[in-house]
């Protein structure tokens, strides 16, 4: 953990520079691509989307160009509204009532082209950093803290921008900042074409003026709780006693808090590494007696921190879960003062934080490695990841991976397996 990213706003005088991230994210990406192979858009209003022919009525908007969006037009938006506030250019000769000038272009999507044209956008990307995640199509995070330095860190992105724009030929906006959460706030606080810096000095003044709904993870139902606690701003969330915070929103109200103040300690880790392993295992029955459940847990235990070990992983949160009737999910977790590669650890704590549910009944328990880091040079590959059955939780889920924990440990046939890595 980095002290200085805990005290945002102060530098911590130690020898370790604040990380450099920046977020990516393509201007209008879908419309950017159609420009590409049709200059003509270039400066129109062009909506990309699906169900605007004649004959069609169903179909929503992708996106829209930031002249389509000035007519009200917007990503996930009933085509037939997208029409009623922009009519298509392409009827103005059949509608003489239309005026051309409040007409846009629409354009199908073409996800075969966009994921050619994102392609040579993360070529570039991985060029420019030591570290990419990708998160979306069109949108990505840089650790660039060993190419540049904060002095120059403006230029430097300004260079990753241009690169984008003369080599591929579309507009990106980037945030730069010492954290994930404050860089993706930045990098929409221009678009278009935006570059925001953020300061580690700067963090909390950056955020404070900042509605809560621009806080990372907050949607509209949460923006409108915390509307109705009297926060309205970042600095009201920053500054606000976190109980209350914790009170409504549990584990989430602490995050946040702290993303509120500038504090997040993630660090961009490279896409297709996983964030936890997990193994659960649903029983047939609710069962009382604690036996065979304790037996469940040796093995999803020993399950779990094979996997960890195979991947070269350690791990500094050893957690479970238990689902009690009809449907609670209770977690317990236990954090650990470093990482670790020990399954006997993982058994005992597993068994120790189970013990209070040890004589309830349970209707499916689960055993989760987090907090990972992976060894230098012990870089995991992605056909790992992708061999690995991962299926939705559920009462009549059946994996179908053969290397799941109760089978390899010859036979609880009671049992459903399945095998789960988080990766976001
Ligand atoms: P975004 O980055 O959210 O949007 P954008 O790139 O179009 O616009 P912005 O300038 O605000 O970044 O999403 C990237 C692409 O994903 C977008 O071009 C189309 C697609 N998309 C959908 O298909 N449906 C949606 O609801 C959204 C939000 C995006
Ligand atoms: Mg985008």
């Amino acid at each position: 953990m980095r002290e200085g990213a805990r005290l945002p706003g102060v530098d911590d005088g130690g020898d370790e520079p604040e990380p450099i991230v920046l977020h990516v994210d393509a201007d209008c990406f879908y419309a950017s691509c159609e420009r590409l192979r049709e200059p003509a858009l270039r400066g129109e209003p062009v909506v990309v989307g699906m169900g605007y022919e004649a004959d069609e009525t169903v179909g929503a908007v992708a996106t829209a160009s930031y002249e389509a969006r000035a007519f009200g037009v917007e990503s996930a938006q009933a085509i037939s509204s997208a029409l009623e506030r922009l009519p298509r250019r392409a009827d103005c000769a059949d509608r003489p009532d239309l005026d051309e000038d409040a007409t846009g272009y629409y354009r199908p999507v073409d996800m075969e082209f966009y994921q050619s044209v994102a392609a040579d956008v993360r070529t570039i990307l991985h060029e420019c950093a030591d570290v990419v995640r990708e998160v979306s199509i069109d949108e990505a995070y840089l650790d660039v803290s060993e190419r540049t330095a904060w002095p120059v860190a403006e230029g430097f992105a300004r260079h990753v921008k241009d690169r984008i724009r003369r080599e591929v030929g579309v507009t990106v906006s980037v945030g730069v900042a010492s954290t994930m959460s404050v860089a993706k706030i930045a990098s929409d606080f221009e678009k278009p074409d935006g570059l925001t810096v953020v300061e580690p000095a700067a963090v909390r003044e950056f955020l404070a003026p900042l509605s809560v709904d621009l806080l990372y993870g907050v949607g509209p139902v949460t923006a409108r709780e915390l509307r109705r606690m009297g926060l309205e701003t970042a600095a009201d969330v920053a500054e606000t006693d976190p109980k209350p915070l914790v009170d409504a929103f549990g584990e989430r109200g602490r995050e946040l808090y702290e993303r509120a103040r500038g504090v997040d300690d993630r660090r961009v880790e490279p896409t297709g590494v996983p964030k936890s392993f997990s193994r659960e295992s649903a029983f047939d029955a609710s069962l009382e007696a604690p036996g065979p459940k304790r037996e469940t847990i040796r093995t999803l235990a020993a399950a779990v921190a094979e996997r960890a070990t195979r991947e070269g992983a350690l791990y500094r949160t050893i957690g479970i879960k238990a689902v009690t009737p009809p449907y609670d999910v209770h977690t317990r977790e236990n954090s650990l003062p470093g990482p670790v590669d020990d399954p006997d650890l993982v058994e005992r704590t597993a068994l120790s934080l189970f013990a209070e549910f040890e004589r309830e009944r349970v209707r499916k328990v689960g055993v989760r490695l987090a907090n990972l880091e992976f060894a230098a040079g012990e870089q995991t590959s992605l056909e790992g990841w992708d061999g690995e059955a991962s299926v939705p939780v559920g009462e009549d889920t059946v994996s179908t991976d053969e290397q799941s924990a109760g089978r390899r440990r010859g036979g609880q046939s009671t049992l459903v397996d399945f095998a789960n890595d988080e990766h976001d």
